[in-house]
């Protein structure tokens, strides 16, 4: 990991940054990252949030990604992150606790609203904020993806209706991890739960 000085300059900068991606990740993984870029700035646009960090938090969100599980659960026990069971049984959830870690300690993002939206742009989690929602959302409905059930309504929706879309994004997602028998991380149920549970309060069945 290079000086920090030199990283403040990179993470203020999405150009300096999505070089950096190009480097570090391999090219699908780039061409996603860049999809969720572009697709952060539009939302960010559509709910008034900071369009510059919506790029970086996408540009930045799987920059763990490529790192092998030994190296990233290597990175959490040296900087004493901690790991719960889901994620030891399965380390592909880490990417987005070890990725919030790089982005601060590689990249020199100190904005807090874009580590937490990196930390929980996998599993979501209860009283997500603005930008929270949008990385989410965005990682799911970017241009490059193709296999999620109920895509076209989701990405329409992204842009009418941000909390509708991540509770049909929750949904799904949670059927998919069932169906598949993978690890459901607490986190994701805690979430789902959550808002299932806000939009009955707002009266939707
Ligand atoms: O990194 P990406 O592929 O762009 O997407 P992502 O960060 O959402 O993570 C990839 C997968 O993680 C996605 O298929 C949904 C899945 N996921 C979300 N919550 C959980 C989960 N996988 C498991 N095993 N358990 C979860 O709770
Ligand atoms: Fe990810
Ligand atoms: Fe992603």
């Amino acid at each position: 990991m290079s000086s920090r000085t030199e990283e403040e300059k990179i993470g203020s900068d999405p150009v300096s940054l999505r070089k950096c991606m190009e480097r570090e990740l391999d090219p699908k993984r780039y061409e996603h990252t860049l999809g969720v870029a572009f697709t952060a700035a539009a939302l960010a646009m559509r709910y008034g949030a900071d369009m510059k960090k919506a790029q970086i938090a996408g540009l930045l969100h799987d920059c763990a990604k490529n790192l092998s599980s030994e190296k990233q659960l290597r990175i959490c026990s040296k900087h004493s992150i901690a790991i719960n069971a889901a994620e030891q049984k399965n380390p592909s959830l880490l990417h987005a606790k070890v990725g919030s870690f790089l982005a601060w300690h590689k990249y020199g993002i100190e904005d807090r609203e874009i580590l937490d939206a990196i930390t929980w742009h996998t599993t979501g989690k209860p009283e997500m904020r603005l930008m929270d929602k949008i990385l989410y959302v965005a990682d799911y409905i970017e241009p490059g993806r193709n296999q999620a059930p109920n895509l076209p309504q989701a990405r329409k929706l992204a842009f009418e209706d941000l909390d509708e879309c991540l509770f049909l994004i929750l949904r799904d997602t949670l059927t998919y991890l069932s169906a598949s028998k993978t690890e459901i991380d607490p986190m994701t149920q805690q979430t789902y739960e959550y808002y299932r549970a806000e939009r009955e309060k707002g009266g939707r069945p």
